[in-house]
């Protein structure tokens, strides 16, 4: 079998490209039936060579993971403008799960259910509580970027992902035992949080967040159109806690960051240091920066009260010439900000200059003693291409970049780097590899932490263009999953996307370990157990319903394929509240509620409870059922509210 393939692989590369020019001929003109059964026969020969190329794909490892073999790697990618977090299974870069965080979710209620909708509304700012009052309650969009697993000792400790949201200023904490969002907080006085990293060592401890966009503080309208009065604030959350810790007010504005592995600096990018509001104005000085701040300095200064409160935190000065920050610089407009594995090394991404920046962090107290110049602890600055965005690494020395406008990433030696800065003859670049098309951010297994492997890398690319059958003016990303094994990169995988991860981490899949079942006194549902209490019912056995005033609390168990009550009556105008608690001890056995023509769904894992409230304001027999497909008489799982006529 193996064989007989090997000998159709020169004729079936031949054959593919010929399939290749011809699909995209095919996908040029309009469709008719000739065309549509074209395409079945060119993606029909595509698929045989994927597979013919999964086989000749070699070490570390094919990238193919066959029918009921499990991934190596957990992938978590955010999704920009969709507003959630993505599970992957790595290397077959197949998407395991949806963790619903800054948008509302039809299928699990989120947005919906009042245990989500607590997470969604307590930590918002008072006057954004306010605004929404009439428009929901809680946000229904988000912009999420970067998300960011815990860390223990410079690796990976599998407790908690961290994610921004950049639409409406907040940053959200995913609990990875139950993978389900537990905390979320707006950010105060920053405008638009955009680079988050936690700290990475001794442990998390602080989340850095960057506020990008500057804006008056406060932004109350009394400063309007003076943008020398707007400022950007970096902001330290304690991620244990889930409150603002402290925040530093800087000069310019913040883009990405990162920590060190030392547990004593974080370092975030600026562009535009020229604080201007329009694109000509952001981009006319040659040079921006790269904020280094102090973390201990920070510390004792918040000790000291050295600091203004501003709504309830304290407000650091870190403009230029402050004790708590140095401002490194750098060519104009940089982006991506990544620390190094080997713990002395940071690389800030150029973007609109062909070169990355290394900085090492030895340097920095140095820095901060004013023995040396800012520019002092430059130690690399290697002309990589065009549009450098982002770094990562495989933890043997080597460095992995995209190249936004090249459409490339570039692989280089960090040592080669620092000899050539030191005027040595070497060219730091060791291999380019063409990715399909413009990658933003790349990330390789492990490559954020002092484990980095090596393995593998996939390169985020905004635009697939005629990667894919054509599915109208919007397109899906392309992921690229890069074999970095071996000296020369190897694509070996292309993987759409909906809009639209921006950043995404690897995590090895023994530090990750969910729970396949709840348990029962889990906090994410503790008030409807404080509630049940109250009304002298016990969750876990009794459906029962509670009048109280135009109050009803209903309560329902749901074994499959039964709820606990077939009926129950309502009147129109009653304030409802439906608890289910999911009974089945069995894995992967999920129910769902869904109360016909009233826009309620939820979902209920197996020993989990939840609750949604909602008006009865429709008379009439209103069906509910289960949408989870849990039984071979899923279809009869339902029962019927009864909503009498005012
Ligand atoms: Cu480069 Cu928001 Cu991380 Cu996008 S940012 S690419
Ligand atoms: Cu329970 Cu479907």
């Amino acid at each position: 079998m193996k064989d007989q393939q090997d000998e159709n692989k020169d004729s079936e590369n031949k054959d593919s490209e010929n399939i290749d020019d011809g699909k995209r001929e095919l996908l040029t003109r309009s469709a008719g039936v000739a065309t549509i059964a074209g395409l079945t026969a060119a993606t029909g020969g595509l698929a045989t060579l994927a597979s013919s190329q999964s086989q000749a794909a070699s070490s570390p490892g094919s990238f193919h993971v066959a029918p009921g073999d499990l991934d190596d790697y957990y992938g978590f990618w955010s999704s920009g403008q969709a507003g959630e977090i993505r599970i992957l299974g790595l290397p077959s870069m197949r998407e395991l799960m949806r963790i619903p965080v800054f948008n509302r979710c039809s299928a699990t209620g989120w947005g919906l259910t009042n245990e989500s909708r607590k997470i969604l509304t307590e930590g918002l700012l008072p006057e954004t509580r306010d605004y929404l009052a009439d428009k929901g309650g809680v946000w229904s969009n988000g912009d999420a970027h970067h998300p960011h697993m815990s860390f223990t000792d410079g690796t990976y400790d599998g407790r908690y992902l961290w994610i921004n949201d950049k639409a409406n200023t907040r940053v959200a904490r995913i609990r990875c035992d139950v993978m389900k969002c537990d905390k979320i907080i707006e950010i105060p006085n920053a405008s638009d949080i955009h680079g988050l990293r936690p700290q990475k060592y001794p442990r998390t401890g602080y989340v850095f967040a960057n506020g990008e966009h500057r804006v008056p503080i406060p932004n109350d309208g009394s400063i309007l159109d003076e943008p020398e009065k707007y400022h950007a604030i970096f902001t330290a959350i304690d991620g244990d806690e889930m409150k603002v810790a402290w925040q530093v007010m800087v000069d310019g504005n913040l883009d990405n960051c990162d920590a060190d592995y030392q547990g004593l600096y974080a370092v975030s990018t600026c562009y535009n240091s020229e604080e201007g509001v329009t694109l000509a104005e952001m981009v006319s000085s040659e040079q921006d920066w790269a904020v280094i701040f102090d973390i201990k300095a920070i510390e004792d200064g918040v000790k000291k009260g050295d600091f203004k409160t501003i709504k309830g935190v304290p407000v650091l000065d870190g403009r230029k010439g402050s004790r708590y920050t140095r401002y490194v610089p750098v060519s104009n407009s940089p982006h991506g900000c990544n620390t190094a594995p080997d713990g002395k090394h940071i690389v800030i991404n150029g973007k609109l200059s062909p070169t990355c920046t290394v900085l090492d962090v030895r340097l920095f107290p140095k820095l901060f003693a004013d023995k040396i110049e800012p520019r002092g602890v430059v130690v690399a600055e290697p002309e990589l291409g065009l549009g450098p965005l982002h770094t990562a690494f495989d933890g043997q020395g080597n460095c992995f970049t995209t190249l936004f406008l090249d459409s490339q990433v570039v692989k280089w030696n960090m040592q080669k780097a620092l000899d050539a800065y030191k005027g040595k003859e070497v060219n730091p670049i060791l291999d380019k590899v063409d990715v399909q098309y413009q990658p933003g951010h790349n990330h390789t297994s492990m490559g954020e932490t002092k484990e980095a492997d090596g393995k593998w890398l996939v390169s985020l690319n905004k635009f697939s263009k005629d990667r894919y059958i054509n599915v109208g003016p919007l397109k899906p990303e392309n992921e690229q999953l890069i074999d970095i094994g071996q000296a020369k990169m190897k694509v070996v995988h292309d993987s759409p996307t909906f809009a639209e991860p921006h950043d995404g981490i690897i995590v090895r899949a023994d530090i990750v370990n969910p729970k396949k079942v709840w348990t029962r006194d889990d906090a994410m549902f503790a008030d409807a157990l404080v509630q049940a209490k109250k009304d002298g019912v016990n969750l876990d056995t009794d459906n029962k319903v509670i009048r109280d005033g135009n109050k009803v609390r209903v309560y329902m168990v749901s074994v499959a394929p039964n709820f606990g009550l077939e009926k129950f009556t309502v009147k129109q105008g009653d304030e409802v509240t439906i608890t289910v608690s999911n009974m089945d001890k069995i894995d992967d056995l999920t129910h769902g509620l869904t109360m016909a023509n009233y826009g309620v769904a939820f979902e209920v894992g197996p020993q989990a409870t939840a609750s949604v409230t909602f008006k009865a304001d429709r008379p009439g027999v209103h069906w509910f059922y289960c949408q989870w497909f849990c039984h071979a008489l899923h279809m009869e799982m339902r029962g019927r509210m009864l909503v009498e006529p005012a």
